[in-house]
C-alpha cells in the first residue's frame, strides 16, 4: 500500500497538463469517485489496524496534493485562454480616453460666431492670399500708409500686388461688392504680419470681423450690438465703454474696453489695475469704403468691427503667454478638454 502511494506521489510530481481536455482526464484519473484516490480509500480497509494511523494520513497528503496539482494547472490554462482573448479579441470595446479636445482658439472663435449668428450675422470667408485693392485700397488705405509697408506686410515675392491678408476685411469688401444691402455678415479667419513673435504679438493669429450695412444704420447699433456681445460673452454684469481711435476705414473709429471680469472693475494686476481690458476696434464704415465697393454712401450706412480671437482667448482663459496658442504642448491643450 505504502509503495503504492509513493508511486502515486512520484507521478503527481513528473505531471505536466497542457490543455483543458489533460486536465479533465487528470481529474478523473485521480480525483472523481472511480480515479485512483478513491480506489486507495478503498483499499484502505484492508491495512493492519496499526498501520493505519501512517497510511491514512499518507493518503491525505496524497489526496493534497492531488488537489494542488490539478487546481495549479486549472489556472495556469484559463490565464493562458483570457490572454490569447485579449490578444485577438477584436470586438473589445475602443479606449476613449484619449481622443483629443478641440484648441482653445476654435473654441473661442466658435463661441464669438455663435453670439453673433443668434442676432442674424452669417459667416462669410474668403481667400488668405489677396490682391492690394481688397487688403488695402478699397479699405482707404492711403499709398503711404505703414501697413503696406513690406516690413508689416508679407507680400508675394515675385508680385508686389500680391500679399497675405493683414485682416479679414478683405473678405467683407468682396461680401460688399457681390452684394447688395442690407448685409449682415462675420468673417472668421486666419491672418498674418510680419511681425516679431513675443508674448504678445504673433506673425499668424485669428480675427473675428464684423459689418452691418444698411439704411439708417447708426453709432447707437453699433455699441447695442457690441453691448450685447460683451454680456454674452463675460457675463451679464459687464460694462463696455469706447474709446476714441483712428482706423484708415471706419470713420468715427473707437476702440472698445470691458469691465475686467477678474475684479470686477475694482483694479487688478490683469487689468493693469485700471478696471478695464481692451478687446476690440469698431467705427462707422468710412463713406469712401463704401463708394469703393460700389455701395452708395448717400442711400446707405455700416458700422464694423474687428478683434483679435487670441486676445479674447487669453482674457477668458488668463493666458499670460499668446505663444501657448501656437506651441501645441499637451499639457496645455489638455486642460481645455471639457470645455464645449
Ligand atoms: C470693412 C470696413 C471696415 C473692421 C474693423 C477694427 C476696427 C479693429 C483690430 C482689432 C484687433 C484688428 O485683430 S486686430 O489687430 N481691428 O480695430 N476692425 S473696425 O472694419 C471694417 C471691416 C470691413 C469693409
Amino acid at each position: 500500500m505504502k509503495e503504492k502511494i509513493e508511486i502515486l506521489k512520484q507521478q503527481l510530481k513528473d505531471i505536466k497538463i497542457e490543455s483543458k481536455d489533460q486536465l479533465e482526464d487528470f481529474r478523473l484519473q485521480y480525483l472523481s469517485k472511480k480515479g485512483k484516490l478513491q480506489d486507495l480509500f478503498a483499499d484502505f480497509k484492508t491495512v493492519a489496524k496499526e498501520d493505519k494511523p501512517a497510511v491514512g494520513q499518507m493518503i491525505n497528503v496524497l489526496k493534497n496534493q492531488a488537489q494542488d496539482v490539478y487546481n495549479h494547472f486549472k489556472s495556469d490554462i484559463s490565464s493562458q485562454d483570457s490572454s490569447s482573448e485579449k490578444e485577438f479579441d477584436l470586438t473589445r470595446p475602443v479606449n476613449f480616453s484619449h481622443i483629443g479636445a478641440r484648441h482653445p482658439i476654435s473654441l473661442v472663435r466658435k463661441e464669438i460666431i455663435d453670439i453673433f449668428n443668434r442676432i442674424g450675422f452669417v459667416i462669410s470667408e474668403g481667400p488668405e492670399v489677396e490682391d492690394d485693392f481688397h487688403v488695402f485700397t478699397a479699405l482707404n488705405f492711403p499709398e503711404e500708409h505703414p501697413a503696406r509697408d513690406m516690413q508689416d506686410t508679407f507680400f508675394i515675392e515675385k508680385d508686389p500686388d500680391i500679399a497675405l491678408r493683414t485682416h479679414t476685411s478683405s473678405v467683407q469688401v468682396r461680401i460688399m461688392e457681390s452684394q447688395k444691402p442690407p448685409i449682415r455678415t462675420i468673417s472668421p479667419g486666419r491672418v498674418f504680419r510680419n511681425e516679431a513673435i513675443s508674448a504678445r504679438a504673433h506673425c499668424i493669429f485669428h480675427q473675428v470681423e464684423g459689418l452691418y450695412v444698411d439704411k439708417n444704420v447708426s453709432f447707437a447699433d453699433l455699441k447695442q450690438t457690441l453691448l450685447y456681445f460683451a454680456k454674452e460673452m463675460f457675463g451679464e454684469e459687464t460694462k463696455i465703454r469706447l474709446r476714441p481711435s483712428y482706423f484708415p476705414f471706419t470713420e468715427p473709429s473707437a476702440e472698445m474696453d470691458v469691465s475686467c471680469n477678474i475684479c470686477g472693475g475694482k483694479g487688478c494686476n490683469v487689468c493693469k489695475y485700471t478696471g478695464w481690458l481692451e478687446i476690440l476696434g469698431c467705427g462707422m464704415v468710412d463713406p469712401n469704403v463704401l463708394t469703393n465697393c460700389g455701395i452708395d454712401a448717400e442711400e446707405y450706412t455700416g458700422f464694423a468691427f474687428g478683434m483679435g480671437v487670441e486676445r479674447i482667448a487669453m482674457l477668458k482663459y488668463q493666458v499670460k503667454d499668446l505663444r501657448l496658442f501656437f506651441e501645441n504642448d499637451k499639457r496645455f491643450l489638455d486642460q481645455f478638454s471639457g470645455a464645449y
